[in-house]
């Protein structure tokens, strides 16, 4: 990784560091005046030790079973979930929350590409909600042009912001996609109270798995052969997993092909923004990938132990890459041998929560 990369990293927790590193205000001193408490003081570890510790801390869920009859078999309609949580930290979330503020403004204002921004003609309960689009535009459904569900080839949005290309980067190098998956599009939903997204199953014009990323408040997402419209915005399914805030969902095998899931209208104000990367014959004409965003790997959890365990060393980038090169060869051979290019140490059993939710779904999957 080079200097300028381990910048572009630094970004999020950036944002981290500052609040740690605001003075705390006494607002009761003697004087009645507002006083300084006292300075944090940065946190010890370099960033980058700080970085494979939350790496390392995030949870991650992949056992999800629902059955039901489809075609006449039984299936697991949730096999190829994942859900993980805590990958991005509360100010993480906040400075992700402010950046797609900035852009729904630039959208309202008509600063953005016509195609990128979206915003319901009127606010209906059950009707839509803010979109954002960068990298290509999607159709959910077939428009009043008659153009079908996907990827409209010839429409043109703005590209991916470099705040959302950290992310992936993250995405990447966390484990949560694989480097095989590499978004080069996504949309942001902007969830006013009582917007919803309806029953769908994602275009194949993306390729598996895809993710969606949660802000804000946590909700429901909730999966089903058959979904069943209850009214505006309720929606009735075989199972619904709770999306906390700072989570990323998975959609992969059954659960992203065989299960439609939904989002009913959210209790309260809710983003999420979803990495999808296009099937190569599906990309809008022009479409020129983005630099950045090649030749990403994972991070080795070998070296990342070691380098835990060793962090009273001064940390050489250069050697670092070496090291994690020759680490990730045996990490390969390791994964082919388990066949899990997706693999990680094994975590608990998550404890099972009850069904919360069994006025609209019968399973409620939560942690
Ligand atoms: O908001 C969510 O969590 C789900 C979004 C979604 O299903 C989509 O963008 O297709």
């Amino acid at each position: 990784m080079s200097w300028a990369d381990m910048a572009q990293e630094d970004e999020l927790e950036e944002e981290e560091e500052q609040e740690v590193n605001k003075p705390l205000i006494n607002g009761n001193a003697p004087t009645g005046e507002v006083g300084v408490l006292k300075v944090q003081q940065k946190p010890a570890l370099p960033r980058e030790q700080r970085e494979n510790i939350r790496f390392m801390n995030v949870k991650r869920k992949k056992d999800y079973i629902c059955l039901e009859r489809v075609n006449g078999k039984f299936k697991n309609i949730l096999d190829g979930l994942e859900l993980h949580k805590g990958v991005f930290s509360a100010a993480e979330q906040k400075r992700i929350v402010e950046y797609v503020y900035a852009l729904q403004k630039m959208g309202k204002n008509g600063q953005l590409k016509e195609r990128t921004y979206t915003a319901p003609a009127k606010w209906m309960r059950g009707k839509g909600r803010v979109t954002i689009q960068f990298g290509c535009c999607y159709n959910y459904a077939t428009d009043k042009n008659g153009n079908p569900a996907g990827i409209l080839q010839t429409e043109i949005v703005d590209p991916i912001p470099h705040l959302f290309k950290v992310i992936i980067r993250r995405l990447v190098r966390w484990h949560v996609l694989p480097p095989s998956c590499v978004p080069d599009s996504c949309i942001v939903n902007i969830y006013e109270e009582g917007d919803c997204i309806p029953p769908h199953i994602d275009s194949h014009d993306f390729v598996r798995p895809f993710c969606t990323v949660s802000f804000l408040s946590e909700c429901n997402i909730v999966f089903g052969s058959n979904l069943k419209i209850m009214g505006p915005g309720e929606f009735d399914g075989a199972a619904a997993i709770p999306l906390p805030v700072g989570s990323v969902l998975v959609l992969n095998g059954n659960g992203a092909d065989i299960a439609k899931h939904c989002v009913p209208a959210v209790p309260s104000k809710r983003i999420s923004i979803t990495f999808r990367k296009m099937d190569e014959t599906k990309r809008p004409i022009g479409f020129v990938p983005e630099p950045d965003l090649q030749g990403l790997h994972p991070w080795s959890y070998e070296v990342d132990r070691s380098k835990r365990l060793n962090h009273s060393k001064p940390q050489q980038p250069m050697s670092r890459q070496v090291v994690r090169r020759e680490i990730n060869t045996e990490e390969s051979r390791d994964f082919a041998e388990r066949g899990d290019i997706h693999s990680e140490p094994r975590y608990p059993t998550w404890n099972r929560r009850g069904p919360a939710d069994r006025r609209r779904v019968r399973v409620n999957l939560g942690s």
